[in-house]
């Protein structure tokens, strides 16, 4: 089939971000309030800073600025894995990074799904944050087999979902309308249900081993547990949280407040205590589930590796020291100290290979090239104004701050500790497939951006010459 005839994948993937909104602020409508909070605050936050709004203009869609950016689910099985990668891939968006949240007392491995190309990242960077749970950590025998059988019984895809991946998978691609179907049947698997599986007694025994395995496993799909639109200062909408009567999580995870922001600032609203109901010999029996919460982000500077070793190294030393605890909002002033030393002007970040940047020739640059030969070198192209390096945007996640996000959401007081031990091998078996390297997915982004500017130099050079 003619690929004219499809809907693109960044399209599909923006129908489903908007429809799962949508479907969100629905089901939990202190999210809905969390959102009208960070478009005010991003409203104000553009109408006193002319200057970031230019820069947004020449790299962002401006009415799309409050929108989500990424949403997280947890899964129980690998074939649940292993299609969910086929349904993500159908939206153009792929797995990247492998994170091990068992050192942080977290039962689960996770990867992002998500676009990687800058043209379609620009289109729309919706991303999901997708775990496996590890039944191998769960330490009872009896509870492990009897969650892995309770896993085993459900189905978390319709069948016209599965219809629909297997005819992209065929076709290439899907027609408009497949596409408007693909959408409705896929957003079922993330819909919220009241009705557990199970009855309260097991309920309570999975959860006695860990909240998160009673989450995964008591229910009949992987609800969506938070969306996470983008803000623009997230320490305004932190502090504007509770005025509006949402319990702020204590402390923003990641970098402290920067000129130049780096990779990833997020914080969170605490889950939701709702109702649910059991199965039980004779009918239903009423109880709770807390699992669902909304979240902000703030994004910054990609970091290289050396750059990331710099940041790890500066969180640790604060958390070293005392925790992410918050007694006197020292937690913010001890990061703020931490990461004195780490360079906060872009020039250096650059120079010093802390971070990624995108390259392209200013028109300065056009002009001279065309006037005389230009140096190939970067550093004299840069220095002389002739190309011009902007930061390239962190796209990934960070352990230590998820860590952090599942615990403030797991009701604070779940600090179970498993040994570290990351199992990428058996999560890529889970998957079906490898999972990117985030850094070489920057690395490959800066390299196309400087290819662009030496094929333009060479260009320019042999019109001028001609
Ligand atoms: C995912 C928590 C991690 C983030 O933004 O770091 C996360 C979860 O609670 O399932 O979403
Ligand atoms: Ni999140």
């Amino acid at each position: 089939m003619d690929q004219s005839a499809f809907t693109s994948a960044d399209e599909i993937r923006t129908r489903f971000s908007r429809t799962m909104s949508d479907m969100y602020r629905s089901e939990v409508p202190q999210y809905g309030t969390l959102m009208e909070l960070v478009a005010e605050v991003n409203a104000s936050t553009l109408s006193a800073d002319p200057a970031l709004k230019a820069d947004l203009e020449r790299t962002d869609d401006l009415s799309r600025i409050d929108l989500e950016r990424h949403g997280a689910i947890r899964l129980g099985t690998a074939e649940e894995l292993s299609t969910m990668r086929r349904l993500f891939a159908v939206m153009g968006m792929v797995p990247v990074g492998y994170y091990d949240l068992s050192v942080a007392g977290v039962p689960v491995h996770s990867t992002a799904f998500r676009p990687v190309r800058e043209e379609n990242l620009a289109r729309n960077p919706f991303r999901v944050f997708t775990s496996l749970l590890r039944l191998d950590l769960i330490e009872d025998e009896a509870l492990r087999a009897e969650a892995a059988e309770i896993l085993s019984r459900r189905r978390i895809f319709t069948d016209r979902a599965l219809a629909l991946i297997e005819t992209f998978e065929r076709n290439g691609g899907l027609t408009d309308a497949e596409a408007d179907t693909f959408v409705c049947e896929a957003v079922e698997t993330f819909r919220w249900h009241r009705e557990a599986t199970v009855d309260a007694a097991t309920y309570r025994r999975l959860n006695a081993a860990h909240r998160l395995i009673a989450d995964v496993v008591s229910f009949k799909g992987p609800h969506i547990n938070h969306l996470t639109p983008r803000t623009l200062d997230i320490d305004a909408v932190q502090a504007a949280m509770p005025g509006r009567g949402i319990a702020a999580k204590d402390v923003i995870e990641g970098p402290p407040t920067r000129r130049c922001p780096i990779l990833l600032r997020q914080t969170s609203f605490k889950a939701l205590e709702e109702a649910i109901v059991f199965r039980g010999e004779t009918g239903e029996e009423a109880g709770t589930h807390t699992a669902r919460f909304g979240e902000i982000e703030q994004r910054g500077l990609a970091l290289t590796r050396k750059g990331r070793a710099l940041y790890d190294e500066r969180l640790a030393s604060v958390r070293d020291e005392g925790g992410a605890g918050n007694a006197g909002g020292s937690y913010a002033e001890r990061l703020a100290t931490a990461f004195e030393a780490f360079p906060d002007d872009y020039d250096t970040l650059r120079r010093e290979g802390l971070g990624f940047f995108r390259y392209a020739l200013t028109r300065k640059g056009e002009d001279a090239a065309s006037t005389g030969p230009a140096s190939l070198d970067l550093e004299t192209l840069v220095r002389d104004g002739h190309v011009a390096a902007y930061p390239i945007v962190y796209e990934d996640f960070l352990p230590v701050s998820a860590a952090g996000i599942f615990q403030s959401n797991l009701g604070g007081q779940e600090q179970r500790s498993y040994a570290a031990n990351a199992r990428k091998d058996a999560f890529v078996a889970a998957l079906g497939a490898p999972v990117a390297d985030e850094f070489e997915v920057y690395e490959a982004a800066q390299a196309r951006s400087i290819e662009a500017v030496r094929a333009a130099l060479r260009q320019t050079r042999q019109s001028s010459a001609a």
